[in-house]
C-alpha cells in the first residue's frame, strides 16, 4: 500500500498495526495515549542480556533474496534474508549491516501486534486517560513554553497551536514518552511474526534511506513498537517525505529539535489536505427529533443542512457558517454528546484512524486553549463487548441479511449499518451504537 494514498477506511498502520477499531468504542491506538503502557523493545546495540532466542546473526551475503521475506525459520534468518532483500533493492553494503547490529527477537512486539483485542477501550475511558486535567495542564506549560514556535508553525503551515499540541500531547505525552524501541528492531520483529511483511519492507527500507543520507544514526531512531518515531510518531516513510527542518540544521531532528517535530507533525496535516482557518468541529445539541441515521462518518452535508433539522450550539445559538462539508458524530449513541466535524477532523484521523484518537487530539488542543470540557453524558453503564459477543453481533446481523463485512470483532462503518438497519427493524433510534441490550435483541429473534 502507498503510505501518500490512502482513503479513510484504510488504516494507517501507525501504532496499533492490525488493530483499528473505529466507532462507539475504539482501541486504545497511539501507544502514547495509554498512559499505564510498557514500552517493549530496546535500542539496537544495547545490552544484549535478555535475548529470548539464542541464536547468532546469519551473514546476509550469502543469501540471495530479491523479495520482502514472507517466511524464515527463525528472527535472525528473517532479518538477514531482509539484509539480502535491503541489497538487491540497491541500499548501501555498510548501512545494511550496521543498521542491525544487535536487534533481537522481541515476541511481546509481534504478540501486540496481531492480537485483537478482548475488550475495546470505550470512548469515555479513552478521553478520560489521554485528556487528563493533568495532561491539560502539562501541555498548558509546554504550550507557553513554545508560544513563539507555534504562531510561527501557525502562520507558514495554517495548522493552529491548539491542534499541533492536541497531536503532541496524545501521540508522545509532550514528548515524555515516545517510546524506546530501536525502530530497525520493532520493524523486523512485525515482518517476522506479526504479518505484516509489506509493511515492515516498506518501512525498514526507507528507515534504511534516512541511514543512508547521514540524517539519523541508526541507534537513535527510537520510537514504538509499530515503528513510530520521535515526537510526532512518524513511520520511516513518513520521515522522508513529510519531516522539514526548521531549526536550519540541515537535516529533520523528530527526536531533539521540538522545531523540526511540530513543524513536521503540521506539515503531515497539510498534506493530508488541513484548511486553514476552517476548526475541527464542536460540541452541539440535536433535537429531540434528530434523525440518528443522518449521523455517520461517511455521510457530509453542508451546515445549512444540520441548522435546517434543529441542530445548535450548545448554548442553544446558532451553528457557525463553516465551509465545505460537515457531519454529525456519535461515538456512544443518541444517549452521547454529539459532535459537528469539519473536514480538518477527517484529517486528524488520517494521522490515525481511530475517532477516539481524533477527538482526543481535538478535544485536548480546546482545554489546552482554554476550552470548556464535554458537556454531554457518556453512557458510562455501557459494558463493553467481549470479542465473542463482538462477532456474535456481526454473526448475527449477517444471518438476518444486513451486510458486516468480514466477522471479525472490528465494529466499523459496515457493522454499524448493519446495526442501524435492525434498530430500524426494531423501531429504536437509528444511532448504530452496538450495545449489550442491541446484542439480547438479535438473540431474541434469532429464528424469528
Ligand atoms: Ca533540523
Amino acid at each position: 500500500m502507498g503510505m501518500r494514498t490512502r482513503d479513510l477506511r484504510k488504516p494507517r498502520l501507525r501504532h496499533s498495526v492490525g488493530v483499528m477499531i473505529v466507532g462507539a468504542v475504539v482501541a486504545l491506538a497511539g501507544c502514547a495515549a495509554q498512559p499505564a503502557k510498557t514500552q517493549t523493545g530496546a535500542p539496537a546495540g544495547g545490552a544484549q542480556a535478555t535475548a529470548p532466542v539464542a541464536s547468532k546473526p546469519i551473514d546476509f551475503h550469502t543469501l540471495n533474496e530479491t523479495k520482502c521475506p514472507s517466511t524464515a525459520a527463525s528472527y535472525q534468518e528473517w532479518v538477514a534474508k531482509f539484509q539480502s532483500y535491503a541489497l538487491s533493492k540497491g541500499k548501501p553494503d555498510a548501512v545494511v549491516q550496521t543498521a542491525f547490529v544487535g536487534v533481537k527477537e522481541n515476541p511481546e512486539i509481534s504478540d501486540r501486534a496481531s492480537k485483537q483485542p478482548e475488550f475495546v477501550t470505550p470512548v469515555w475511558s479513552y478521553l478520560d486517560r489521554a485528556v487528563s486535567d493533568e495532561r491539560v495542564a502539562r501541555g498548558q506549560r509546554k504550550y507557553v513554553e513554545n508560544k513563539g514556535l507555534l504562531a510561527g508553525i501557525d502562520h507558514d503551515y495554517g495548522v493552529p497551536p491548539e491542534i499541533v499540541m492536541g497531536i503532541w500531547g496524545i501521540e508522545t505525552d509532550f514528548g515524555n514518552n515516545f517510546g524506546d524501541a530501536n525502530v530497525f528492531e520493532a520493524l523486523t520483529n512485525l515482518g517476522y511474526r506479526a504479518n505484516r511483511q509489506t509493511f515492515a519492507c516498506t518501512e525498514l527500507l526507507a528507515a534504511l534511506d534516512i541511514v543512508a543520507k547521514n540524517n539519523v544514526p541508526a541507534s537513535r531512531m527510537v520510537g514504538s513498537w509499530a515503528g513510530a518515531m520521535g515526537h510526532p510518531q512518524f513511520l520511516p516513510s513518513n520521515y522522508l517525505t513529510l519531516a522539514v527542518d526548521r531549526d536550519g540544521s540541515g537535516a529533520p531532528d523528530l527526536w531533539d529539535s521540538l522545531p523540526d517535530a511540530l513543524a513536521s507533525a503540521a506539515n503531515h496535516l497539510v498534506d493530508d489536505g488541513w484548511q486553514r482557518n476552517l476548526p475541527w468541529g464542536l460540541e452541539v445539541k440535536l433535537p429531540a427529533t434528530f434523525p440518528y441515521g443522518e449521523a455517520e462518518l461517511d455521510l457530509t452535508q453542508p451546515i445549512g443542512h444540520w441548522k435546517q433539522l434543529g441542530v445548535k450550539r450548545m448554548d442553544g445559538s446558532a451553528l457557525p457558517d463553516w465551509p465545505g462539508g460537515t457531519s454529525i458524530l456519535l461515538l456512544a449513541g443518541h444517549r452521547g454528546p454529539a459532535f459537528l466535524i469539519t473536514e480538518n477532523f477527517k484529517v486528524i484521523l488520517k494521522y490515525n484512524y481511530s475517532t477516539s484518537y481524533a477527538l482526543s487530539v481535538a478535544h485536548l488542543g480546546d482545554r489546552i486553549l482554554g476550552g470548556r470540557r464535554i458537556i454531554g453524558k457518556w453512557p458510562v453503564q455501557e459494558q463493553s463487548l467481549s470479542l465473542e459477543e463482538r462477532e456474535e453481533v456481526q454473526t448475527l446481523l449477517q444471518a438476518r441479511g444486513f451486510e458486516v463485512g468480514k466477522v471479525d470483532g472490528v465494529l466499523g462503518l459496515k457493522s454499524r449499518k448493519a446495526a442501524r438497519g435492525f434498530q430500524k427493524e426494531l423501531g429504536w433510534p437509528q444511532d448504530g451504537f452496538i450495545t449489550k441490550a442491541l446484542l439480547e435483541e438479535l438473540r431474541r429473534r434469532k429464528n424469528v
